[in-house]
């Protein structure tokens, strides 16, 4: 069977892409789609992706856990943002979470827009998603969520990761999907070092938050594949 795999290097070119019949996969390494799935992965019921801050709000008062970030940033009156490590089991079992967040949760309002099917990749759940993506018979689009349209390296080389274990299972592939699986393999040996060289790793160590670059940079911790059902994440 002929399959194709695309990699689209930011939201901005997302228009450039016929995904109808495609599975995207969202990448937001630091950190959107690490917690999402770290959150699913212990327990939450669902993360209710929403692309506004205020759009949260609307949510409040319904049982719902409120959680938003910008700029790697806790929205100040929200329970949490974006660290890997607000969703641990004893913080979302259970729990529906409405989630905004700078990039991420605006690449997944983007990719839903016309995809077939939308689902959630980070290193945490690597190889789980790899061999789920191996049994399908659609075409792969990776979007990497970039950082405010631009291009980053610790979405494409997370792109690159996924090209390089499903070699074997597609047919063509595009220009980003071969430059994103050669940067993969400059990077792989040290993955943190390279990306410690990232302008969002950057951002971390201005705010304090290096332990969460290192925690999303664990590989195949996690065997959930976050699916968007609806509006709901699960
Ligand atoms: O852009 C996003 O969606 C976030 O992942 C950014 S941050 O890691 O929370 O700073």
């Amino acid at each position: 069977m002929q399959r194709k795999i695309e990699v689209c290097l930011t939201p901005a070119l997302i228009d450039l892409y016929h995904i109808e019949n495609s599975i995207v996969v969202v990448i937001d390494i630091l950190r959107a789609t690490s917690s999402m799935v770290y959150g699913i992965d212990n327990g939450a019921q669902a993360i209710i992706p929403v692309a506004q801050v205020e759009e949260c709000m609307n949510y409040a008062g319904k049982g719902y856990l409120l959680a938003a970030e910008r700029n790697g940033e806790v929205v100040e009156g929200y329970d949490f943002g974006n660290s890997p490590f607000s969703y641990t089991a004893e913080k979302v079992a259970g729990k529906t979470i409405v989630l905004t967040t700078t990039n991420g949760t605006k690449a997944i309002h983007l990719a839903r827009k016309h995809a077939s099917q939308v689902v959630i990749g980070a290193f945490l759940n690597l190889e789980a998603l790899c061999e789920w993506l191996k049994t399908q018979d659609k075409d792969l689009l990776l979007l990497c969520a970039g950082w405010k349209d631009q291009f980053n390296l610790e979405d494409t080389i997370f792109a690159g990761a996924v090209v390089n274990q499903l070699r074997q299972n597609f047919t063509h592939y595009d220009d980003a999907s071969v430059a994103a699986e050669d940067l993969y393999l400059l990077a792989k040996d040290d993955l943190r070092a390279y990306i410690h060289k990232s302008s969002h790793s950057h951002r971390m160590v201005a705010l304090n938050i290096e332990e969460d670059v290192k925690f999303c940079l664990q590989t195949s911790i996690c065997q959930t594949i976050p699916v968007l059902d609806g509006d709901h994440l699960v």
